[in-house]
């Protein structure tokens, strides 16, 4: 049973360098996806009774909170974002028993479990949508949003590819994503009375919080402008604009979490840097946290395709995102999720001789950052991205409709768009968890998992990669004994330089130095003449050897 930063109470005052403390601000956050996590009845799906049988792989992290993606009833139509039943579990991850058992498990084991709000849309088969289609007037036809004419009211697209309205019957319903995922109305007030309340029907359950899904999107503009030409292949910054957007978060806050201690963080796709403190500041009652996408988004171009990207760029978005917020908001800081490529095909190398060092760097770098670092599973095992050579190996709606509007359509070579979807794909992070080298990685005893698990399992997997899973141990315990590795000052010491990432995080009390070299080849730089406190090499050295990480204490 860990103690530690759950001790730390709302206690008021007590602050460190301008922040007030609070419990999630402290907290290390390690994200679940319940299909790849393990499968505990061999049916091929990962599921809540494999989290619990590998508790102790996440626990002995050391970190504080569990993130777990949608684990409710889904025709899977987006994996699990598309719900049917807000309070049903979906019958291959188990019964709400099974998740009775998960949670109390996680919290005997010191650790605090949130889960995801998906609640811009719920699924087509959702009972509010199944009534809303037959006419305009059921009951519950102004659950969503409908347009009654011809012509749909407007031309926004869906971020999934193609129109954003779908004809049904005589109107047209808005989907800013998979038509099988219609917007909810959350202008109708008996929308929000039914999301308020099924959000209080997990907390009172014991939940410790929520991972809220697109959340900016829920409020739309009803008179339904065109999209503006220059936000065309990005509407996200557009749906995000929603007039009531702060009114329907700060209602949530008071009616809802104001009764529970949370916490809560909001995925800001498609928020400007600078609108984000509208979102965050503590001051206004809505969010605690925000997902930025900058530093996921450094190599991709403004329509949205690969292009390689350097390590100045990279540091630019921390320092800009340190220098836009003030000490009423707190980052969340992540660089991975399901939605994401791997963590070290991304920004480390994946090539045998330097996945461990770099997949090292990398955790150094998350956890040494300002802000409540969010950790995916497989990232503490080094996974890579998947090699994709032809389009049916994709499971993601998003892969298999860019290859209809992409390469059916002519617009892209089919040679040209699989490159692509082998650095950008989501499925890389949606294969299973290799466990070991064994038969399926061991993560289930099916003939067929769910989805292929990576080609390199023999090498790549949990029993094979303790080195990067011990290094997490020691950066997480590391993080918890600086308060100048949470509250410090944020300095970035070498903006420019294109191998070398280095920063100081301060506190009055405290001066701590990271120093990572981002690449394979030697790095000859000034290194402080004083405590290094950890290195992923064993000897010390004069110079910074292939991706090496040190943290030294001035
Ligand atoms: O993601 C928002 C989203 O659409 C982006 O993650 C985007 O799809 C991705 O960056 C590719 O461009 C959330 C969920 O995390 C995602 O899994 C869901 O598919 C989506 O919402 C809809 O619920
Ligand atoms: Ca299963």
């Amino acid at each position: 049973m860990q103690e530690g930063i759950f001790a730390l109470t709302l206690s008021g005052m007590e602050s460190v360098n301008g922040y007030i403390r609070r419990w999630w601000k402290e907290a290390v956050v390690y994200q679940v996806y319940p299909r790849s996590f393990y499968d505990s009845n061999g049916d091929g799906v990962g599921d809540l009774r494999g989290i619990v049988e590998k508790l102790d792989h996440i626990e002995g992290l050391g970190v504080d909170v569990i993130w777990l993606s949608p684990h409710f009833d889904s025709p899977n139509a987006d994996n699990g974002y598309d719900i049917r039943d807000y309070r049903k579990v979906g019958a291959e991850f188990g019964t709400m028993q099974d998740f009775d058992d998960l949670l109390s498990a996680v919290h005997a084991a010191g650790m605090r479990l949130i889960i995801d709000l998906v609640v811009n849309h719920t699924s087509d088969e959702h009972r509010w949508f199944v009534e809303s289609r037959k006419g305009p007037d059921n009951p519950y036809r102004d659950y969503y949003i409908w347009h009654e004419g011809d012509q749909p009211p407007n031309d926004w697209t869906s971020i999934f590819g193609g129109p954003a309205w779908k004809r049904d019957g005589d109107g047209w319903y808005l989907h800013l994503f998979h038509d099988k995922q219609p917007d909810l109305n959350w202008d109708n007030p008996k929308v929000r009375a039914e999301v308020h309340d099924l959000m209080r029907f997990w907390l009172d359950k014991g939940v410790d919080g929520f991972r809220m899904d697109v959340i900016p999107f829920i409020s739309k503009d009803k008179s339904f402008p065109d999209l503006p030409p220059q936000w065309r292949s990005r509407p996200q910054y557009v749906y995000t604009q929603g007039p009531h957007v702060h009114d329907y978060l700060q209602e949530m806050r008071r009616e809802v979490l104001d009764a529970y201690d949370t916490m809560n963080v909001g995925e800001a796709f498609g928020v400007t840097l600078a609108r984000t403190p509208d979102f965050i500041d503590e001051r206004r009652g809505e969010l605690d946290m925000a997902f930025q996408f900058a530093a996921v988004e450094v190599d991709r171009d403004e329509n949205g395709h690969w292009k390689p990207w350097s390590l100045p760029e990279l540091k630019a978005v921390f320092a800009r995102q340190d220098a836009a917020f003030d000490t009423f908001c707190w980052p969340a800081v992540f660089l991975s999720n399901h939605d994401n490529p791997r963590l070290v095909s991304r920004y480390g190398d994946g090539s045998p001789a330097w996945r461990v060092k770099s997949a090292q760097v990398l955790a150094t770098l998350l956890l040494t950052q300002k802000g409540t670092p969010f950790l995916y599973q497989g990232d503490e095992i080094g996974l890579t991205n998947l090699r994709f050579t032809s389009p049916d190996q994709f499971n993601d709606v998003w892969s298999k409709n860019g290859w209809r509007d992409q390469v059916e359509s002519g617009r892209m070579r089919a040679g040209d768009f699989l490159a692509e979807q082998n650095h950008l794909s989501r499925d890389h992070a949606r294969a299973p968890m290799p466990w070991n080298g064994g038969c399926n990685g061991g993560f289930t005893t099916a003939p067929t998992p769910w989805f292929a698990l990576h080609p390199d399992f023999d090498v790549i997997n949990t029993a094979g990669s303790r080195d990067i899973y011990r290094y997490y141990i020691r950066m997480i315990a590391l993080r918890r004994k600086h308060l100048a590795l949470i509250y410090g000052d944020y300095n970035d010491l070498a903006p420019e330089h294109p191998r070398l990432f280095a920063y100081e995080r301060r506190t009055d009390g405290e001066r701590l130095r990271t120093y990572l070299n981002m690449s394979a080849q030697p790095l000859d730089t000034p290194l402080p003449n004083s405590d290094c406190i950890l290195c992923n090499y064993d000897e010390p050295a004069p110079m910074l050897r292939g991706w090496e990480a040190r943290i030294y204490r001035l």
